[in-house]
């Protein structure tokens, strides 16, 4: 189970009044002023309003900070972003900028000031370069860098080259994360590796953390969820720091189990499971642990935030959480739709349950409920083994 991050106290208003005059004074004049961009889409004051309520509630400050974060929201259009893709599918900018009827998070995400974006920047060739190159040096230290996709290291990176000089994403990446404010690691190859790190990784691929030896904050996810990433510009345009972190993932994003809150949790608790696709149980909408759901394991806000304009995530839609959120995901959960219980990894011990949650489930479930809580175990004991993973805190402060 995550640790706990170290209880932080609220910022100070004053400082963050300072801090948003000072970037709204730097930043003037760039990027799109977002009270227009929310008039355009027939977006009212009172949604936004709403909508900051419900990002201060997120990130955990107390509702004084509503009309701070509504600034940091109007300042986060203008902030320069360096957006690289590197070794992935391209799969979490379309997740993010593909919604038909955009709600306030995505409209921010797709607005952001980028410098740099491959797949969605205006300019090409040779003034693309020029606008990257200009960016680093003239926004040295005031950038935010956002890299979406694992980076292959195997024959010193040669996998992956980009730009009309063949750079190596290794070399361009640890180029632009040299001079930004801080590193944002987006989706899980970025993260945590993605598929391109699953065995046998023939490209040596390694999240941006490993491959840089640098701190990120990671939001993992495949695809990850633009309001995590959304909360977490706004939680560093309002501190100047990166916020709370629980293995290296914002803690007010990734602190709860997708269990815990599970829409299906009272059949999990009352013993009624899917069998098999399509059965009585599928119509009913029975928990689907027994067709593979990785819920018990995963930390992600899922079922708080939703997707598709909120309005649906996998486990509503009728399939079981794959785990995405969690690193090596891919190898460590698979097969995607069998109870660990049934598959492939090995429990080694099992010495405890995890809460009372499995508890509750071993009572029930039996045998269920034993390969969950070996599981969570032994989930705990390989992350006990990776160095520096453990409640790290962020030092890209202000
Ligand atoms: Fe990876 Fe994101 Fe999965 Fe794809 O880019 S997290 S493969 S959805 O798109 O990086
Ligand atoms: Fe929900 Fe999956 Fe837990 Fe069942 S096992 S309650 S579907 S998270
Ligand atoms: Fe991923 Fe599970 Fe959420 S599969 S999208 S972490 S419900």
């Amino acid at each position: 189970m995550p640790k706990c991050p170290h209880p932080r106290r609220a910022p100070s208003p004053s400082d963050v009044e300072r801090r948003l005059d000072a970037l709204e004074a730097r930043f003037q004049g760039r990027g799109r002023d977002l009270e227009e961009l929310l008039a355009s889409r027939g977006i009212s004051r009172r949604s936004f309003l709403k909508w900051t309520s419900m990002m201060t509630a997120a990130l955990w400050l107390p509702p004084t900070f509503e009309r701070s974060v509504a600034r940091a929201a109007a300042v986060a259009t203008r902030v320069p972003v360096v957006w690289l893709h590197l070794q992935e599918c391209t799969g979490c900018t379309e997740s993010a900028l593909r919604t038909a009827y955009p709600g306030i998070s995505e409209l921010i995400l797709e607005y952001l000031s980028f410098d740099y974006h491959e797949t969605i920047m205006a300019p090409a060739g040779e003034a693309a370069e020029k606008s990257l190159e200009d960016t680093l040096e003239n926004h040295r230290g005031a950038y935010l860098c956002v890299m979406e996709g694992s980076i292959p290291t195997a024959m010193d990176g040669k996998f992956l080259r980009l730009g009309p000089k063949g750079e190596t994403g290794l070399s361009l990446a640890r180029r632009v994360a040299a001079g930004a404010k801080a590193v944002i690691a987006i989706g899980h190859c970025a993260s945590y590796g993605g598929p391109q790190a699953a065995a046998p990784n023939p490209t040596g691929a390694k999240p941006v953390h490993e491959a840089l030896g640098i701190q990120t904050i990671r939001i993992p996810g495949c695809p990850y969820n633009g309001v995590n990433l959304v909360g977490t510009i706004l939680h560093l345009l309002l501190t100047g720091e990166v916020p709370a972190l629980v293995d290296g993932r914002p803690a007010w994003a990734y602190s709860k189990r997708i269990h815990d809150t599970c829409p299906r949790r009272a059949h999990f608790d009352a013993g009624e499971f899917v069998e098999q696709w399509g059965d009585e149980g599928a119509r009913k909408g029975f928990c689907l642990y027994k067709v593979g759901c990785k819920g018990p394991y995963t930390w992600n806000n899922c079922n708080e935030m939703q997707w598709n304009e909120a309005a649906s995530f996998p486990i509503r839609a009728g399939h079981g959480c794959i785990g995405c959120s969690e690193d090596a995901f891919w190898d460590d959960m698979a097969p995607l739709e069998k109870p660990l219980a049934d598959g492939a990894v090995a429990i080694p011990f099992l010495k405890g349950v995890e809460g009372s949650v499995d508890t509750v489930g071993w009572t029930l479930i039996g045998a269920t409920a034993v390969g969950i809580a070996g599981h969570a175990v032994y989930s705990a004991a390989m992350k006990k083994s990776k160095p520096g993973q453990d409640g790290e805190e962020g030092s890209h402060g202000a």
